[in-house]
């Protein structure tokens, strides 16, 4: 067991810091598919981290790896020098992207190269003599991390009305989430695809002239706002309207990259190439921050072609791109993927977990179960006047029993280490059905979180004690 620490002085992201500090739930440790919390009790990772861990916790590979790096080259100037080691992650990565996205820009994390992304298809068109080009598109309920860039084409309300809209020449497209329709499907949606994806050229064509896109920007299947998955052929037209009208197609696959559909990239998954993909989170497995933006080798060699020779044809980058403790953990984690082939492991677990899934249908709150590859998310009912508080009583009830889920809004989001075990997927689903049928049974006093995590309590208490009287003691010696 560790010792508590001061919680006053940090200031937590995406939490709600005041109840967070009067329940703290801190981990200590983590190997494989496990968390262990401060006291003590071991935690099935139903989310590898933040969709981050996909080939488990602890590996030993990446741990050496960057080790090593750290005691030979801690840090080499981003900017006017580099080290080996950055070309090489490059090479490796360029070769796992699909086909032709070759050309690639090192970030710090998903939100960056989010950001990197739409400067590169600005500039992009401005290089090549079409300054009028210069409105991103973005998608309702999009992701694209918290920079103003990505807040700007993202399409979470409450992401961006505490900051205003971030950039002027922002439209959205619709989501493509039909539970009336689509509820309970297993796997895409068949139907309303080409509907949807045809509205954005009826957008672009009636209310801009589409002379003036720059680029579309979608995650292929949208994570973060709740697993939204695209209709079938959805995706494909959307790829046929930007070529229709010189648009840059970016697909924003800080979650669906490195096998969480069961294939590299969501883009091999579907079919559809993009001309930009945005990659993170699992390229290092998490355990090192580090982003990347893969470009075609077109759009990187009509920079090359027309910027004045001898000067920087993209004004942008960041201290720590291509840092080389990330790359070290980059080629570390993608040497894992190549022997593990974890792809094809969480391609071959799916189905397991898809029938998993849609086994909590008919159970209390449940309105709709979303999958796909390793991903599910479960919309729940709200309970009225209370948005958020059945997903949030859930998650606690979940944490309580030994396994870790996410939830935003009333939506609960699954997607595990691809190192998980089908035991273990039933595990985490069954869990999630109890805790469901304990919360509909207990009415509202189940919603009540101060009834929870009664261990970690009592231990935050006990620490406190302790605390208290080492101050005592120091204080009379
Ligand atoms: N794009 C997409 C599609 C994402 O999902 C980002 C950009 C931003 O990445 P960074 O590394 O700046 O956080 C993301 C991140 C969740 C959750 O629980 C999702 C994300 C981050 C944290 C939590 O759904 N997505
Ligand atoms: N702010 C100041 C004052 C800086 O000097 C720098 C980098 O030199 C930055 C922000 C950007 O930091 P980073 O390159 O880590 O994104």
């Amino acid at each position: 067991m560790s010792d508590l620490p001061n919680l006053d002085h940090y200031w937590l992201p995406f939490t709600a810091n005041r109840q967070f500090k009067s329940m703290p739930r801190l981990f200590q440790a983590a190997k494989g598919n496990y968390y262990t919390t401060i006291d003590d009790r071991r935690l099935l990772d139903g989310t590898a981290g933040l969709w981050c861990v996909a080939a488990g916790h602890g590996r030993e590979e990446i741990a050496v790896s960057v080790a090593n790096q750290l005691r030979t080259l801690d840090y080499a100037p981003a900017f006017q020098n580099s080290h080996p080691l950055a070309f090489e992650a490059a090479e490796r990565l360029a070769q796992y992207m699909p086909p032709g996205l070759d050309r690639i820009f090192f970030t710090g994390s998903g939100s960056e190269s989010a950001d990197t992304a739409l400067k590169i298809a600005l500039a992009y068109h401005r290089v090549t003599g079409n300054p009028l080009r210069n409105k991103l598109v973005g998608r309702e309920r999009g992701y694209h991390g918290v920079n103003f860039g990505g807040i700007a084409v993202g399409g979470i309300a409450g992401n961006r009305k505490a900051f205003g809209n971030g950039l002027a020449g922002v439209d959205h497209i619709r989501h493509t989430l039909d539970i009336g329709r689509n509820a309970f499907t297993r796997g895409l949606p068949q139907d309303g695809g080409i509907a949807l994806a045809n509205e954005f050229e009826q957008r672009i064509t009636t209310l801009h002239d589409p002379a003036t896109i720059a680029a579309l920007i979608v995650e292929p299947m949208q994570g973060s706002a709740g697993v939204l998955l695209p209709p079938v052929g959805y995706l494909k037209r959307l790829r046929e309207i930007c070529d229709k009208h010189g648009i840059l197609l970016i697909f924003d696959e800080v979650i669906t990259g490195f096998g969480r559909l069961g294939t590299k990239f969501a883009s091999d998954y579907f079919g559809v190439v993009p001309d930009i993909i945005t990659c993170a989170k699992a390229l290092t497995n998490g355990a090192v921050p580090m982003g990347a933006v893969a470009v075609k080798r077109d759009i990187y060699d009509a920079f090359m072609a027309n910027s004045p020779a001898g000067g920087i044809e993209l004004p942008h980058g960041y201290t720590y791109s291509a840092h080389p403790v990330a790359c070290a953990a980059a080629l570390a984690t993608l040497d894992i993927f190549a022997t593990e082939k974890l792809e094809d492991r969480a391609a071959g677990l799916s189905t397991h977990f898809e029938q998993v899934a849609h086994s909590l249908k008919g159970l209390p709150f449940v309105k709709d179960i979303r999958n796909l590859g390793l991903v599910a998310g479960i919309e729940l009912e709200s309970i009225p006047g209370k948005p958020g508080a059945a997903a949030f009583a859930t998650y606690l009830k979940c944490y309580e029993m030994g396994v870790l889920v996410r939830y935003t809004g009333d939506i609960l989001a699954i997607s595990p280490p691809l190192t998980i075990e089908k035991d273990e997927i039933d595990r985490i689903f069954s869990t999630i059905g109890e805790a469901l049928t304990t919360l509909a049974a207990e009415g509202e006093a189940g919603l009540d979180p101060t009834r929870h995590l009664k261990n970690e309590q009592q231990w935050v208490a006990h620490q406190q004690e302790i605390h208290q009287q080492h101050l005592i003691l120091e204080h009379t010696a």
